[in-house]
């Protein structure tokens, strides 16, 4: 979303497998000890502004750069926001829990990748259902792909093969190709 507004920004990488998540300065900032979290020095009064949760995030930068990657209709933006908050409630916990069991360091425990795989692949489905009509998740480019897309380059990790989900791969392979996404893709992370 910085690369695509075109605001400048500073990275600091907090590496969660080294438990840098529950630094001090980092739950100043971020209480519940998730990335990401964003400081904007020049907060809409003036003053710096900290928020944790990406949707949060997104929706802010919208608003400071006059409501870019929001469709402008109300019937757009609500259609935008819903599915930003499927992302947030459905695709990143679940992906994010079929991580946790399928690349645990533990040994595997099959209920945990069964149950997340199957309800990864199910959120597969509705977004291969919605995306064989539309060509992005609201009627134009916005925050609710901006929001998915990192959670879908991380398909091998919970184990889902694109080929099956022939209009997921399509969206996949535009949003990848937009020069910003390139580069917010390329900045430096943990493994
Ligand atoms: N709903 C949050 C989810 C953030 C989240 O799950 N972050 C994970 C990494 S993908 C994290 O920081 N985990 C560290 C921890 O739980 O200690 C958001 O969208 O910002």
């Amino acid at each position: 979303m910085l690369e695509e507004c075109a605001l400048p920004y500073r990275v600091h990488p907090v590496d969660i497998g080294k438990g840098e998540q529950f630094k001090p300065e980092f739950l100043a900032i971020a209480p519940n000890n998730r990335i990401p979290a964003i400081v904007d020095p020049d907060g809409p009064d003036g003053r710096p502004l900290a928020l944790f949760e990406s949707g949060a995030i997104l929706i802010y930068l919208s608003g400071k750069t006059g409501g870019r990657f929001l469709p402008q209709s109300a019937r757009g933006k609500y259609v935008a926001l819903q599915w930003l908050m499927f992302q947030m409630g459905g695709v990143g916990p679940i992906f994010g829990q079929a991580h946790h069991f399928m690349r645990a360091k533990k040994d595997e425990i099959p209920y945990g990748t069964e149950r997340y795989g199957t309800e990864a692949k199910r959120l597969y489905g509705v977004m291969d259902g919605h995306l064989a009509k539309h060509e992005y998740f609201a009627d134009e480019y916005s925050i609710a792909d901006i929001a998915t897309y990192p959670w879908v380059a991380r398909h091998e990790w919970h184990r889902v093969d694109l080929a099956g989900f022939p209009h997921v791969k399509r969206w996949f392979d535009a949003i990848g190709a937009r020069p910003a996404v390139v580069k917010g893709m390329a900045v430096p992370r943990p493994n």
